[in-house]
């Protein structure tokens, strides 16, 4: 059984005041973790905190991105390392975000993705497709090939334990919120990917989550989806009372 993973992803908004307002909001208001996970990644500067205002630890607390080293002279960056000794049990790999504004290639990608299980985490995989991509029918190529770019090199072990995000751009932070029928298309092909690379069985344990203008009043539908095991919400995800909905879709 797939357990749903309801996940947020604050980009580059909130202060240190407002995580842990948000921290002390949500305690003891999200489903049990047995049930349906929750997950906030957030900016590196705000995880200790929100790690010491989670008194009932339900919530993962997570990093929106990492490096591919463990440590060293790469000034500005975030340690994998440094976020698995702070018990930070996810971190976002290959946001669309990441691929457009600061240049990570497929090989950065699947430089980090083995980074984040070499430190004991868990990445969240992002997979981009643009609208042009999808109009001019590109799409299966381009999903399948970004998967398989993702995982070059990863062991079976280490690939069942994955999350992907399907996340089209035409849908980010828009408002254009992919048909389910939409989301439950780019969620099986990624499966069938993992199928292709692995095999069924691991396919099958694999949580796929849909991106993308993911709000209280549409994440029913989207769950509801056979291939759809959860959400990577961006903009619903800041407000607390927006994302303890979202937490309790069902
Ligand atoms: C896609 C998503 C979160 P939003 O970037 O990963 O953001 O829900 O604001 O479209």
């Amino acid at each position: 059984m797939r357990i749903p993973l309801i996940a947020g992803n604050w980009k580059m908004n909130k202060s240190v005041a407002s995580a842990k307002q948000f921290m002390t909001a949500v305690q003891g208001k999200l489903p049990a973790a047995d049930q349906v996970e929750t997950a906030v990644a957030a900016p590196a500067l705000f995880l200790q905190t929100m790690l010491e205002a989670n008194t009932d630890n339900v919530l993962r607390v997570a990093a929106e991105a990492c490096y591919y080293e463990d440590e060293g002279a790469y000034t500005g960056e975030t340690s994998p390392k440094a976020l698995h000794e702070m018990g930070i049990p996810y971190t976002i790999v290959g946001h669309s975000e990441r691929r457009r504004y600061f240049n990570e290639t497929d090989d950065v990608i699947n430089r980090k993705v083995q980074a984040v299980f070499r430190n004991g985490m868990t990445p969240i995989v992002c997979c981009d497709e643009t609208m042009g991509r999808r109009e001019s029918g590109e799409k299966i190529h381009w999903v399948v090939n970004q998967v398989s770019a993702a995982l070059k090199g990863v062991s079976a072990e280490d690939a069942a334990k994955i999350v992907v995000a399907y996340e089209p751009s035409w849908a980010i932070g828009s408002g254009a919120t992919a048909s389910t029928e939409q989301a439950e298309e780019g969620c099986y092909l990624i499966r069938q990917t993992l199928a292709d690379i692995y095999s069924d069985d691991l396919a099958n344990g694999v949580r796929v989550l849909y991106g993308g203008s993911v709000k209280p009043d549409n994440i029913a539908g989207i769950m509801g989806r056979d291939n759809v095991d959860g959400v990577l919400a961006g903009g619903s995800s800041l407000d607390e009372s927006s994302f303890i909905k979202l937490a309790n879709y069902q």
